[in-house]
Formats: structure tokens, sequence, C-alpha cells
């Protein structure tokens, strides 16, 4: 028997190739599936959990600690990391990376598109968020596009009368088949930040992993190839609107410390986030918007 939130969605959307459930945590988990590919979305945070083009394997990864519940980020697939990035720039009493990837979004629109593609707005605005996290006024509008690739797009609207500044992140955690045989492409020449050491390097191609690794590359608007040897494949990851990328892996230490993080699960993800942070920050003035995404594909 569903219940009448998911009734009114099934209602209002359930001809477009959506279906809707009530997953983990009682939260509500929407499914939009064609002939090209399926994705799913947690309303949580407008987390986009899976994405499996047809034919191929889910390009996205979750971990299976994940906690799903209120007020709390979901370990995998893509966290919408707004309306900053990391720490608070000024209050260590607010969550990291922001409040969007753990409030609840509301559906807006499906749309079957002409091409077989299936098309889902997902919204938030400041009436949404818990005023503890002291929202400014804003808009958000999450487009998920889903076909044999995966595209996302963050629109974000200052709604407010000051200046807005805004880092962000789509936080994409890929499935790999080894961590240690996986290897990302594209980033050659570009200077990156070592968050856990502060120090400055200069991207080399390919990177490779043999340790804890967390880089934000402040100046990288060139597409990304993850090369998942183990896993046979490759996956494509084009930026919309974002001239920054994170690399992520936490490897064995960082991994045992994260609760919703199986200690052996570093070996088989990887982050590569498309964000607009560091030199890549957006001042948006009152009523001006940006467009941040990005398109996965796999070959
Ligand atoms: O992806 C880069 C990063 O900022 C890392 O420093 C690590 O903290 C990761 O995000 C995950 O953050 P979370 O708050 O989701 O545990």
């Amino acid at each position: 028997m569903m219940d009448r939130e998911l009734q009114q969605l099934a209602a209002a959307f359930g001809d477009r190739g959506a279906s809707f459930r009530r997953g983990a945590g009682e939260l509500i988990f929407v499914t939009l599936a064609n002939a090209l590919g399926q994705a799913e979305i947690c309303l949580q945070g407008a987390t986009v959990l899976s994405f499996v083009p047809q034919g191929a394997r889910d390009l996205l990864w979750v971990s299976r600690e994940a906690v799903y519940a209120p007020d709390r980020a979901i370990r995998g697939g893509v966290p919408i990391c707004w309306p900053w990035f990391g720490a608070h720039p000024d209050d260590e009493a607010m969550p990291a990376h922001g409040f969007a990837r753990f409030c609840p979004w509301t559906l807006r629109e499906i749309t079957a598109l002409p091409s077989g593609m299936t098309k889902a707005v997902l919204y938030l605005d400041r009436a949404m968020v818990p005023e503890r996290f002291a929202p400014r006024d804003f808009e958000l509008e999450y487009t998920v596009t889903v076909g044999q690739a995966l595209t996302l797009e963050l629109s974000m609207t200052n709604c407010d009368v000051k200046i807005m500044e805004i880092s962000a992140a789509l936080h994409s955690y890929f499935a790999v088949g080894d961590i240690g045989r996986t290897e990302v492409v594209g980033l050659g020449g570009a200077e990156f930040i070592d968050a856990l050491t502060g120090r400055i390097g200069c991207g080399e191609d390919p990177v490779r992993f043999t340790a804890e690794t967390d880089r934000i590359y402040p100046d990288s608007a060139a597409a990304v190839r993850i090369d998942d040897r183990a896993g046979g494949r490759r996956i494509e990851l084009e930026k919309i609107g974002s001239r920054s990328t994170v690399v992520w892996n936490p490897w064995i230490a960082k991994a045992a410390k994260l609760t919703d993080f199986g200690d052996d699960e570093y070996r088989e993800m990887l982050c590569v986030e498309t964000g607009i942070l560091n030199r890549d920050t957006r001042r948006l003035a009152p009523g001006e918007s940006w467009i941040l995404g990005c398109r996965l594909s796999t070959v």
C-alpha cells in the first residue's frame, strides 16, 4: 500500500518512465528508466545514487555502510556540495560541504523527451532549509537527464539583495574495479592544491593512486577520463560551468575513520568532482544565476 506522498508523486509523474518507493530511512527514491539507461535519485539531497547506461554497469558507487537518515548526507552517488565546499569559511559549527546534500528537495517535473531520454527537475529554496544553517535567499533547480549518458545541471540563483559568494561541487563517487589499477587522465600540467599538506603541485598524466589522495585542481576546465582498468572500462566526465576539479580517495586510514564507509571500500571507489571552488568560486550578484554541471558517460 503506497503512502499518500508516494501516491501523489505516482499520480503526478508516474506515466513518464518514473517509479517511486519509500526505502531506507523512510526516504523517497525515484527511479527514471528508459531504453537508453536508468538512474535512481533520493529526494534527500537530490542525490543521484545510481546511473546504469543500457548494457553497461553502474557508473556510480554507494557505500554498503551508507546511512539513510534525515539531516545526513548519503555516502555515495553524487552528493551536492552547496553553498560551500569543505568546511564553512567562517563557522566551524556548520556542516562540511553545505546543507543542500542532506535537505529534502521537491520533485518539480519529469519529462519523457523525444530523444528517448528522461529529464527530472528537482528544487530547493530557502524556505525548505532549517534556519540554523542561516540560508540566504536562494533557489536551486537541479536537472537530471538520463540517456546513454547522465547529465547533471545545478542552476543556482541569488534571490537575496546582497552578493552571494558560492563554492560548490557535484561530489561524484565512481565505482572502479580496483583503485590500484585505476588512472585519471586529463589533469596533466594543471596546478593542484594537495588538501592533505597544502602543497602546490603540477598535475601529472595519468594520476595513479597509492595513498590517500585529496587534490583540488582550481584551473581545470577540460574533460577528465577515469581508466578503470580492472573494471575494463573508461568513464568520461565532461564539465559544465566549472573550471575546478577535485580528486579524492580516502585510502586505508581515512576509510577506517569514516563511520559510513567500509574499511576495504576505498579499493572500489574514486571521487572525481566537478566544482566551482578555490579560485573558481562564484560571486553571484542579486538576481544572478549560474549553472554547474557535468556529463557522465562510459566507453
Ligand atoms: O572530496 C573531497 C573532500 O573534501 C575530502 O576532503 C573528504 O572530506 C570528502 O570530501 C568527503 O567529505 P564528507 O564530508 O562527505 O565526509
